[in-house]
């Protein structure tokens, strides 16, 4: 045989090895397979490990009305604690499942391993017994001694090769725990903190919470959420909007958890004229809970705009669905700018947030609650007390209400005048020039 030229000339070719011992490979063919397709799950699921939180992200706390985890999980409703066990849970799941999978493959490749060289060594023995006897009386000795230290190194590969690595997978396991558990005792007090009083302080408000990452328009999931029988006292909350909306087909600009972009679903007993005054609710409940969180100035322009420093911060669209005389039920959206740091340049003249003209952010969580907490006092004085308390009030808040001289754009008209407070269905009376006192049902209300 020709003396081999080059390096790998002189090696044995992978294939060649592996033709050498392909009949006791292909013995093990299902353990390979097997240990093949946990070593596969095991890279899938590390690959899928921060999934179960992007999907309790996108689609449980953001879920999307008509998206196909709505059919499966009616979960959006859920508190975020139960939100962040769950998540916290199909971690552990899927960490688990990666462990199992890990010692799977370790031990399978292992076994194969053990197996296929026990399987060569024992054929070499035999092989070696079949030498001629001068060699075996020189080679008997070493060999028994050879076979006790090959079995106890095989022992060692295999504690090594299988039970370290499900040691350290049990480490790994243990660790992520402890992991999730401080992040969830974080998580969790914060939680703990805020839901309950949250409840508490806001009453038949926000039992049910529809969390929405990005929607078109809460009041648009309000509405169809309504319309399907949704209770009295659900919230609707987003982040973002894609499509918020103002009045009259007007738009509302609806920055990512810069603002607060919520709706509420009323069933109240109010007869249909009355409906208005809900938008007052919401107006004197922002109000209040604006003031205090921030101490800013704040003025409410009729009917649905608050003010500070002549510039709107935040919006109220009350939609309702009646039938005869009676409302059926009623949406009322909020839209505040809190945390944003500019706006746009076509709303820049008429438009701040509560960031610009207080120069500190503020806790967003804090004013829902506020705001809740105050819609549920109003909304209990107008069912109680009727509509005079809620108008007075306005009288102290608004500096619209009295005296003030503005011009009216109402649908058929536009005419000036001067502010003559409200009426009990919450219509803003204007004194004419002429000096007839006409009621304002609807339309944008300017100073002059
Ligand atoms: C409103 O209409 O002020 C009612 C806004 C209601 C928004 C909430 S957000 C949650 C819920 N879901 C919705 O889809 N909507 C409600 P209106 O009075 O028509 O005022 C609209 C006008 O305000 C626009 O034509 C702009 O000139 C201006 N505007 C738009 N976005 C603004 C913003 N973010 N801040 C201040 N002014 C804005």
């Amino acid at each position: 045989m020709a003396r081999p030229q080059t390096l790998q000339q002189s090696l044995p070719g992978l294939l060649r090895v592996v033709g050498r011992f392909r009949f006791y490979i292909f013995k093990e063919l299902p353990l390979i397979a097997g240990s093949l397709l946990a070593l596969f799950a095991g890279i899938g699921l590390r690959l899928l490990e921060p999934w179960p939180l992007q999907i309790v992200i996108d689609h449980v706390i953001g879920l999307e009305p008509g998206g196909w985890l709505a059919g499966l999980l009616p979960l959006d409703a859920l508190d975020p604690v139960a939100l962040l066990t769950l998540s916290a849970l199909s971690l552990v799941v899927i960490a688990g499942l990666r462990a199992l999978a890990d010692y799977g493959h370790t031990v399978g490749f292992a076994l194969i391993g053990n197996r296929v060289t026990t399987q060569v060594r024992n054929k070499l023995y035999r092989h070696l017994q079949l030498l001629s006897l001068s060699f075996h009386t020189q080679a008997r000795g070493g060999d028994l001694v050879v076979r006790v230290i090959g079995d106890v190194n095989m022992l060692r590969d295999v504690a090594v090769t299988a039970l370290l690595p499900l040691i350290a997978n049990m480490l790994i396991l243990v660790g992520m725990l402890a992991f999730m558990f401080w992040l969830q005792w974080e998580l969790a007090l914060v939680a703990m903190a805020t839901v309950p009083l949250f409840w508490l302080l806001t009453l038949r408000f926000s039992r049910r919470i529809h969390h929405f990452f990005r929607i078109d328009s809460t009041n648009n999931v309000a509405l169809a959420l309504a319309a399907d029988g949704e209770p009295h006292g659900a919230l609707v909350l987003a982040e973002e909007q894609t499509a918020g909306r103002g009045r009259l087909g007007r738009s509302w600009y609806s920055e990512k958890a810069s603002g607060i972009y919520l709706s509420l679903i009323l069933r109240p007993q109010l007869a249909v004229q009355q409906a208005p005054l809900l938008t007052l609710v919401a107006g004197l409940a922002a109000r209040d809970a604006v003031v205090e969180a921030t101490g800013l100035a704040v003025d409410i322009r009729w009917p649905n705009d608050l003010l500070v420093n002549g510039k709107k911060f935040c919006g109220i669209l009350t939609e309702m669905q009646a039938e005869a005389d009676r409302v059926r039920h009623v949406v009322v959206g909020i839209g505040v700018n809190v945390n944003h740091t500019r706006i746009p340049a076509e709303l820049e003249s008429i438009a701040t947030s509560l960031q610009l003209a207080g120069g500190r952010p503020c806790s967003r969580l804090e004013l829902v609650a506020g705001l809740l907490r105050a819609f549920d006092g109003y909304y209990n004085s107008l069912l109680n007390d009727g509509a005079a308390p809620l108008i007075a009030r306005f009288g102290e808040v608004s500096s619209y209400a009295q005296g003030k001289r503005v011009r009216v754009t109402a649908p058929r008209e536009e005419f000036i005048g001067t502010t003559a407070g409200l009426d009990s269905m919450g219509c803003l009376l204007i004194r004419r020039d002429d000096g007839e006192v006409v009621p304002v049902l609807a339309g944008d209300i300017r100073e002059t």
